[in-house]
């Protein structure tokens, strides 16, 4: 069970953001008021919510997810792999140490956003990115090690994060696209195939047995249904341009 989430409000550098889409580009507005709702269905699943000012610093700062690793023994801040964004982790470090007594960072040459790992209880999956390098997996590694947990690596090819492609949601349901449904390491979960046309959808955030999902994706939305968990649909267009979704706009905990 999660009880708690930190999320950054988006910045008016928003428009500034790393992206692959060729979607446009993000309206700060509706990036808002987009942030607002998601903001509101983290609350309806039952978390405490700590809401960090926009920082027009960093464009993509509104992605919290990748900053940190959060286990229930300690957690990890990590050293994103996109040189605009690696400043985002010193605010989120000191806003940690107010939850955490136990904070562990990943240091250079080691980069990793953590955008890349999915959780699965004690063991955590670590996909290498453009962001993620093996230097920064192996840290991950043995952290969790130090405290009990395994981690394994698992290489892709297409998507920019692990998490864009697979998604736990617990109870033994993995939620996969594309190249991750026939990886070898998943086949023991009881996989839910999100179609290609839908892919966007594979970034859904499983919290306290609510599925958020975003807008628009009504095969996945009943796929997702249909192994029994109640959906919170979310519009969460103007983040998709920024290559983004549900989960990289919150930490939770
Ligand atoms: C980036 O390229 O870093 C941002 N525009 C999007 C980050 C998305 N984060 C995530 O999937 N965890």
């Amino acid at each position: 069970m999660f009880s708690k989430a930190i999320v950054r409000v988006p910045c008016k550098n928003i428009m500034k953001g790393i992206t692959s889409a060729n979607l446009g580009s993000p309206d700060y507005h509706l990036a808002i008021s987009q942030h607002r709702e998601y903001v509101n269905a983290l609350k309806k699943c039952g978390l405490d919510i700590t809401i960090l000012e926009a920082d027009d610093d960093y464009p993509d700062s509104t992605f919290v997810e990748d900053t940190a690793l959060l286990t229930p023994h300690c957690a990890i801040i990590t050293n994103p792999g996109a040189k605009t964004r690696k400043g985002e982790i010193i605010e989120i470090k000191e806003v940690l140490s107010g939850f955490y007594s136990k904070i562990e960072n990943i240091i250079e040459p080691g980069t990793v956003d953590a955008g890349d790992i999915m959780m699965v209880g004690s063991h955590f999956f670590i996909g290498l990115s453009k962001r993620t390098n093996i230097e920064g997996a192996r840290q991950v590694i043995s952290i969790l090690n130090r405290y009990e947990m395994t981690g394994s690596i698992v290489s892709f090819k297409k998507v920019l994060h692990l998490k864009s492609g697979v998604a736990y949601l617990e109870n033994n349901n993995l939620v996969a696209s594309g190249e991750f449904i026939g990886k070898p390491e998943f086949q023991k979960y009881n996989i839910l195939n999100i179609e290609e046309d839908e892919s966007y959808a594979t970034n859904c955030v499983c919290i306290n047995g609510i599925v958020l999902i975003p807008k628009g994706y009504p095969k996945s939305k009943s796929t997702i249904e249909g192994a029994g968990y109640s959906t919170i649909e979310l519009d969460v267009s103007e983040f998709r341009k920024l290559d983004g979704g549900l989960s990289c706009l919150s930490l939770r905990f």
